[in-house]
């Protein structure tokens, strides 16, 4: 009993110590909008205010479509006021609105939450232990005679086995859409990422690498499928006296365009400037035993939305959820994305599925995973410190 004691207020004091000598001078979030100017915003604001048109296809709307088609080499894509309608709107357009659809647990809650809202039971597949993202292996004995589609998600901006899961797909006849939320600016082999699948889905909310505040898209394959997404965006409405379907209100307005305009025009500095923090994430931790990371995969244009670490506790000293409460102290604001699984959920626990032992690999990547902060206008020093705090805690928990 006493030997504890004394471990923890030895650890106690050691950690003191740390904290006066590298805690960071102001609170380091895990993510940041970088904003745009000011005055630009001001300058789109008064066209606004000019025209008093405010929603539904304005002109900034359309500008804003086009542009953004054009920037992520898509063909057909159809802008929302947040992602998680868009995925919503997505389902209903390939009208899958019962039966079941294999997903993931290691996402968002907005992935399952929209298989719930149209009538559909999410079946959870576990992850690949290297990617964190579906494991194609996995998801045929998940296949039954209710299975209508697979809802992937390319999470922190990694791409799926997209050819893997294409082709499961087209041997069941199944439906892929693509939560990529994530993925904005993501290439596999030069071309867009949301070029797999029927649909993808992006999302623009103020803690994404593109964002309009709220916002976000479907990216899909042809233009009649645009015009359905359309249609279905705006109450089914077709013209003043015909509705033809029960659509839903998913629209963009004109202040969220303006914004989008004008960080449109700096996304690839900020994908550049966060390739830079990447690389100095991965050289002040590539050392640290039981701390790893995702790498640059070939063939890939990343665009470095996340940072995630994973932390072997044993090897490392401190579990993850220790080091996520540390850190604090120094200032540091790291997110536990995506814990807990959403398999844990009161909302989806029951679920055959959901049980631990279909998904050993997200289970285990829940509870070691740690996202640090990562986004455009962060400081390469602070980047180091932060690699500094995490080794200095790594040394001290070995000391005592
Ligand atoms: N699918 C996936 C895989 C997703 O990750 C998401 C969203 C969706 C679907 C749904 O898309 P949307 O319907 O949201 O378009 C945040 C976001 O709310 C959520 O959009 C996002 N994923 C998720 C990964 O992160 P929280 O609960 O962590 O947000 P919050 O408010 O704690 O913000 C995190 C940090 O961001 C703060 O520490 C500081 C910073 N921040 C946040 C906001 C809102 C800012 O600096 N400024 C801001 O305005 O969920």
């Amino acid at each position: 009993m006493k030997g504890k004691a004394e471990t923890s207020s030895k650890r106690l004091s050691s950690l003191d110590s740390l904290v006066q000598q590298y805690k960071l001078p102001e609170p380091v979030l895990v993510t940041r909008p970088t904003m745009p100017s000011f005055e630009e915003y001001c300058g789109r604001l008064k066209g606004i205010w000019e025209r008093r048109w405010l929603t539904n296809e304005g002109e900034l709307h359309r500008e804003l479509e086009r542009r953004l088609a054009e920037y992520l080499g898509v063909e057909h894509l159809s802008l929302f006021c947040n992602g998680t309608i868009a995925l919503m709107v997505a389902l209903q357009a390939l009208r899958i609105n019962g039966g079941e659809v294999i997903t993931t647990p290691f996402t968002f809650p907005a992935t399952p939450h929209v298989l719930y809202w149209n009538g559909i039971r999410p079946v959870f597949c576990d992850i690949d232990e290297k990617t964190f993202n579906l494991d194609p292996s996995r998801i045929e004995q998940h296949i039954s005679a209710d299975t209508k589609a697979i809802l992937a998600v390319h999470v922190y901006g990694t791409p799926c086995d997209v050819e893997a899961i294409e082709e499961i797909a087209h041997r069941h006849g199944l439906h892929v859409i693509y939560d990529a939320a994530h993925a904005f600016g993501v290439r596999h082999k030069g071309e867009s990422i949301l070029q797999y699948g029927d649909l993808s889905m992006l999302s623009f909310h103020a803690t994404k690498l593109f964002t309009t505040g709220e916002g976000g898209a479907l990216v899909c394959q042809s233009e009649a499928q645009r015009k359905r997404i359309n249609n279905l965006k705006n109450f089914g409405i077709a013209d003043e006296e015909t509705v033809i379907g029960p659509g839903i209100n998913g629209k963009m307005n004109e202040l969220q365009a303006a914004f989008g305009l004008l960080a449109l025009e700096t996304i690839e500095q900020e994908i550049e400037n966060r390739r830079r923090l990447a690389g100095i994430y991965r050289e002040g931790l590539r050392d640290i035993a039981g701390i790893s990371f995702l790498e640059d995969i070939r063939d890939i244009r990343s665009n470095y939305a996340y940072f995630p670490i994973i932390i072997d506790e044993e090897q490392f000293g401190l579990s993850r959820d220790e080091l996520h409460n540390v850190l604090k102290q120094f200032n540091i604001f790291t997110r536990k994305y995506f814990y807990p699984l959403c398999s844990h959920f009161p909302c989806y626990s029951a679920l055959p599925s959901s049980a631990p032992s279909n998904l050993p690999v997200a289970e285990r990547i829940a509870r070691q995973i740690l996202c640090l902060p990562i986004y455009g206008t962060l400081d390469e020093e602070v980047v180091q410190d932060i690699c500094t705090v995490v080794r200095k805690l790594s040394e001290s928990a070995h000391n005592l």
